[in-house]
């Protein structure tokens, strides 16, 4: 399979800024997909709204772009219904950590087969860059002028907490790793889920001095910090970790029993 038979050319142009990490996000994945021997006929594309929420609508195959906060809710019932289905969900993280909260943590402990790929651009990017669940402390968006008063969720240790089967998180900066955990994420059983950290220049840079995607792509890269490192941190390091660092690496990989093998649906 080439690229070209993997995404719908006739969608072109497409939607996003100039310098958006979500091009970086579907190329990585366009690579782990075809790596994985996947068949693109058999899986199913799910995104809530947002611009994240386009990127099943440029993929060639069988796509759902469903209500904001929902795309898990509706993969969950794709899965349900056609168990042999493979289901790939797109989200952003007010998506995925704000509105349709409840459903990512209780897919998670679950262990519903699915695999989640979250852009977290740290901001509500499409509405006009609100502060989301994960706009990091102190930092600003349209809704915060004066800095963000809270702190923010951690989606990845959210999903190792809830139960998880697979966890990673990367940067737009780490390609390669990113590509890998895709890989991982799309071949694993029960619930997986890959958060990307991406730049949006167009609202998280304009509002935080960041005038070019370069600029917030440079701030990802040295915001990164692996995960191994952030673990021998003191808690004040860490304390600091929640705001503006961005613990990079997998966080968990295990083997409990998937959804609908414990339902006796699936071998
Ligand atoms: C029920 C509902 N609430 C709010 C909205 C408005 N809305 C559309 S997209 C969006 C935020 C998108 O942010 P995110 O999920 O982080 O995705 P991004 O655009 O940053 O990729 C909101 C609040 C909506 N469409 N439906």
């Amino acid at each position: 399979m080439n690229f070209f038979d993997f995404y719908r050319q006739d969608r072109w142009p497409h939607m996003f800024c100039p310098g958006c990490g979500i091009g970086t996000v579907m190329n990585a994945f366009f690579h782990a997909f075809v790596e994985s021997g996947l068949d693109q006929n058999k899986t199913v594309f799910v995104a809530g709204i947002g611009c994240s929420g386009r990127i099943p609508g440029y993929i060639r195959a069988d796509s759902l772009h469903t209500t904001h906060g929902r795309p898990i809710a509706f993969a969950g019932g794709i899965k349900v219904a056609d168990p042999d289905l493979k289901v790939v969900v797109f989200s952003g993280d007010g998506d995925l950590g704000a509105i349709g909260g409840n459903h990512f943590i209780n897919a998670c402990r679950r262990n519903v087969e699915l695999t989640v790929i979250c852009i977290n651009n740290y901001i509500y990017g499409m509405t006009g860059g609100q502060a989301s669940t994960t706009t990091p402390r102190d930092f600003f968006s349209s809704t915060t002028p004066y800095g963000n008063r809270e702190y923010p969720f951690d989606l990845s240790e959210v999903a190792v907490a809830a139960g998880a089967n697979y966890v990673a998180r990367w940067t737009t900066f780490h390609v390669k790793q990113m590509k890998k955990a895709m890989q991982k994420a799309l071949l694993k059983d029960g619930f997986s889920f890959v958060e990307i950290a991406s730049q949006c220049p167009a609202q998280f840079g304009r509002y935080n001095q960041m005038n070019s995607a370069r600029q917030v792509f440079e701030w990802l890269k040295a915001s990164a910090v692996p995960r191994s490192k952030a673990s021998k941190l003191s808690a004040d390091h860490l304390d600091l970790n929640l705001m503006g660092k961005i613990t990079v690496g997998e966080f968990v990989e295990r083997n409990r029993e998937s959804y609908m093998k414990a339902l006796g649906v699936l071998q």
